[in-house]
Order: structure tokens, then sequence, then C-alpha cells
């Protein structure tokens, strides 16, 4: 039976029956996933010390206890209502905004919500062989937090499909649970969640990069006119910070180690004979990881992105930093490739909306690398990291039609095959990853070789803890 004890919400769940009805066939299937699909091994002999949201007050943050994965208790939450609140942008600017989903764009919502829907889900599949290869007990529940947590972002948007969009919401959230990532037949719908994540650089960079996709396309949909979304997606934002510092710290801690064992070494290249994770394959890995969620941002000359704008349904990262609301007027000035080569192009800046949200994730992303290369420094090495160009190894948009290096040179088809190696992964690279995570560390404040231990533990929890605690 679901109750409000089972499933934590704000949304007056047990007053709305029809929400009751459609989560009680839902929420089995889930669990079935979650299961099948979630974190291998570590379902039902251990305990995880987590945070479950249990209000969306501050204080409702604070609640940590141990629990089994599978009986986590996955909530439904928005963010407090804005009293009052108009549409921030578009075509309907200034207007009061919905409370319910209008008919002439219900298409365009639902697939947003989908698609945003999709990625959830997408992660955790990638994600679910990681515990296997920790590096730490402390390393073990972060992941499992960000995996619980995106488990909730998926409830979230299957909230906003079984209360607004009646049989097709059902279908679609059942649909969530089909896909899986990698699966030749039915993959995940965007690109990258189709990669796989099965060495900790990876994951780390995933959470720096991939996530902080999450958080520029949740900034977009926060602004949006149907009122349910803009507060799910609010809600979700407070979560999504917690997973980008994963990412970033557990990044910056492998580069503290990497840097004291240069500084042992004496040579860069000595790094991986010493089990350490060299800074060229750190670069390589941002490399990947940047430039696949640059694709995630989608084309930067998009209709789509323009009828989002001008329906309201998914506006700019902080909407209200900007003077001019309405954009009718505006061009974006875009480098596009035209027989071959790289031309400027003005564009209506509507169309621009893909490229103006990457902009503001380009940003972003670079104020994290800035805060890495200071731990090089601080090491007294010169070495620095950094982003590579946007038209680098793009998939998606204008530069997947063409290669450029990672200064943005472009070059042919036969130089990018003989030296994509050089700046991104290849085979052996990973190899070696794998070599020196071979094995799982379960004991409390031990740490792997390549990585340094956190700064201090979770919620003033000592970092020697039983994060992870297995059952007698
Ligand atoms: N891969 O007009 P365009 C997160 C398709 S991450 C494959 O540019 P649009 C998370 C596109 O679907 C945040 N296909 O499209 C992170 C379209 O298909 P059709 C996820 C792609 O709609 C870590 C066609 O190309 N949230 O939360 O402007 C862990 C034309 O393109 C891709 C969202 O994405 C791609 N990369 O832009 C856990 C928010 N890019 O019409 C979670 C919702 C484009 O030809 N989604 N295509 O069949 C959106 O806002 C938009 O759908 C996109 C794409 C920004 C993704
Ligand atoms: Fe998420
Ligand atoms: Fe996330």
């Amino acid at each position: 039976m679901i109750s409000a004890d089972k499933i934590p919400n704000n949304v007056d769940l047990h007053l709305n029956k029809r929400l009751q009805r459609a989560l009680e066939h839902w929420q089995p299937a889930y669990i079935q996933w979650w299961q099948d699909m979630g974190p291998q091994g570590f379902q039902h002999y251990h305990q995880v010390y987590v945070r479950t949201a249990i209000s969306v007050d501050p204080a409702g943050w604070a609640h940590f206890e141990y629990v089994r994965l599978p009986e986590y208790r996955w909530g439904i939450f928005l963010a407090d209502p804005i009293v009052n609140r108009t549409i921030g942008f578009g075509d309907f600017f200034g207007q009061p905004v919905w409370q319910e989903v209008p008919g002439e764009f219900r298409n365009q919502l639902r697939r947003l919500i989908v698609t945003q829907g999709d990625t959830e889900p997408a992660s955790v599949e990638q994600q679910r062989w990681l515990g296997h290869r920790c590096p730490s007990l402390y390393d073990l529940r972060n992941l499992f937090q960000v995996n619980v947590e995106e488990g909730r972002h998926l409830w979230a948007m299957v909230y906003l499909l079984h209360s607004y969009f009646g049989r097709d919401g059902r279908d679609e959230a059942e649909d969530l649970l089909a896909r899986q990532s990698g699966n030749r037949d039915k993959p995940r719908i965007l690109d990258a969640f189709n990669e796989p994540i099965d060495n900790w650089l990876d994951f780390f960079m995933f959470t720096m990069f991939t996530d902080r996709d999450g958080k520029s396309q949740l900034l977009s949909l926060s602004e949006s006119s149907l009122d349910p979304l803009s507060r799910t997606t609010r809600f979700m934002l407070t979560e999504e910070a917690h997973h980008m510092f994963v990412g970033e710290t557990g990044v910056g801690r492998i580069i503290e180690r990497t840097a004291q064992l240069m500084n042992e070494a004496g040579f860069s290249e000595d790094v991986r004979k010493l089990g350490g994770i060299d800074l060229p394959m750190i670069q390589k890995h941002i490399n990947l990881w940047f430039s696949l969620s640059l694709d995630l941002h989608g084309n930067e000359i998009s209709t789509n992105a323009a009828a989002y704008f001008a329906n309201g349904l998914k506006g700019r990262a902080e909407e209200a930093k900007w003077d001019e609301h309405r954009v009718l007027e505006a061009a974006y000035e875009l480098e596009v490739i035209e027989n071959g080569e790289v031309k400027k192009a003005e564009i209506p800046m509507r169309n621009a909306m893909n490229e103006v949200l990457r902009d503001w994730y380009v940003e972003d992303c670079q104020a994290g690398v800035t805060r890495w290369n200071k731990i090089l420094e601080r090491n007294g090495l010169s070495d620095r990291l950094r982003l590579p160009n946007r038209k680098f190894n793009r998939g998606i948009g204008q530069y997947a039609a063409a290669h450029f290096d990672p200064d943005g040179r472009q070059l042919g088809d036969e130089e990018w095959a003989r030296r994509k190696g050089e700046w991104l992964p290849v085979p052996s690279d990973k190899q070696f990853l794998l070599s020196i995570m071979n094995s799982s560390i379960y004991e409390p404040g031990r740490f792997a070789n390549y990585i340094v231990p956190p700064a201090r533990g979770v919620k003033g929890r000592p970092i020697k803890f039983d994060y992870v605690r297995t059952e007698a």
C-alpha cells in the first residue's frame, strides 16, 4: 500500500487517489528495475549511510540513516510555490504561470519531461558495477547517494507524467524503465547515457561534467511556465549540487595524489609506475566527458529550442539575469560549417538557445577546472589542465561535420584518425585504469593509492567511518 511513510512527499499524495493508483502499479516495476539494473551486489546484505529527503526545508535535508538500498524512501517533492509567479520569458512573458498542461503544448512538454527523466535511470545503469572497484567506503557511499537521488529524479519526472499526461504519461513512465543504457535495441535517448562507466575516473568525470549538464538543463526547466515542472526541477537542483561535489572533489583528490607522486618520482611519466593516474590521462578524460556533455545541449541551431523558448516551456539559465525576455530581435553570432569550412553566421537568438545554455555550461565547467589547477599550483607544479575547444570531438551539431583538435584547429580525416588517441582515452588507458582499480577497498579509513582521502567525512562523521556496512 502506498503511504506517506513509504513515499515521503509534499504533494498531498494521501488525497490524490488517481496518482496513488498510478504509482501503485509503477512502484513495484521501479523496485524490480532498481534490483536488476541498480547497484549490483549491494542490494540485500549491505546498509548504506545515506541522506533521505523527507521535506524541502533545510531540516528535511539533514536526515541521515543506514538503509538497505531497495528500502530507500524515494520521495516526491516540489520546491515551495512562488506566490503570483508569472511567466519569465517568451511570447507569454508576464502572464500567470500554468498549473495544468495546455493542450497545444502537451507534446512538447511530454518530450522534455521524458528526455529529462530518461537520463536519470540511465546514469544508475551506467554506474551499476562500480561498487566492485571502489577506492574507499567513503566513495562507495557517495556513489550510492548519487544513485538513489538519480532514482528520485526519475520519480520526480514520473510524478509529472502520472499527474498531467493521463494514459500517455503512464505509458511513458513504463518505457522509462524499459529502455536500457547501452542496449542496442532499446537504448537510452541521449548519447552520453549509453557510454559505459566502468572505472572511477570516468565516474568522477561524469559527475563533474555530465551531472553539470543536469544542472544547466534543470536550471532552464526551472524557469518553465508549467509551474509543477518548475517547482520539481528547482528541488532537484539541490541534489544536483551534491553530485557535482562528488565529481569535482573526486577528480581533485586524484589530482592531489598525482601531484604528490610527481613530486616523489620527479617525472610525470613515472606516476603510472607508482600506481597513480598521470596528468595526460586525466586530461584525456576531461576531453572525453566535456565533449560528450557539450553534445547533450543539442544542436547550435534548433527550431525545437526556439519553440520551447517562445512557448515559455524551457528558458535560459538564470533567466532573471537577462535584460530582455522576449528575445524577438536579437541575433547570435555563431561559427558554422559551410562546405567543410568554418564561417561566421548570424542566427536569430531564439534559434540559438541551446548554444546560449552551452555558453553558461562552459563557464561553469571552466570555474571547476580553474579550481583543479590551484591544486597543481599549490603543489609547486607548472602543468595545467584545461577544457578542450568546444568544436573538439563533437557528435551533435555543426561541428560534428568536421574534425578539430583540442585547440579548435580543423583537421582532415586522416590526421584525426592518426592523432585522436593523443587526446582521447584509448583501450590501453582503460586497461591501465582497470588494473589499478582491480579490487575494492572496504576497510574504513583506507583509500586506494591513486586518490587522497577527502578533507572531511560525511555529516560530521569521521573519514574512518563505516559508511557502508555489511549485515551479520
Ligand atoms: N543525443 O533541435 P535539437 C541529467 C536530437 S542531464 C541524441 O538540437 P533539442 C543527468 C534531438 O532529440 C540533463 N540525440 O534538439 C545527468 C532531436 O531529435 P529529433 C538532461 C540528440 O530538442 C547525469 C534532434 O537531435 N535533460 O539530468 O533542441 C546523471 C534535433 O536536435 C542529442 C535534458 O536534456 C544528443 N546529445 O535539444 C543523471 C532536458 N541532442 O527531433 C541525469 C530536456 C539532440 O530529430 N531535453 N538530439 O527526433 C532538452 O531540452 C532537449 O531535448 C535537448 C536537445 C537539449 C537534449
Ligand atoms: Fe538527476
Ligand atoms: Fe545528478
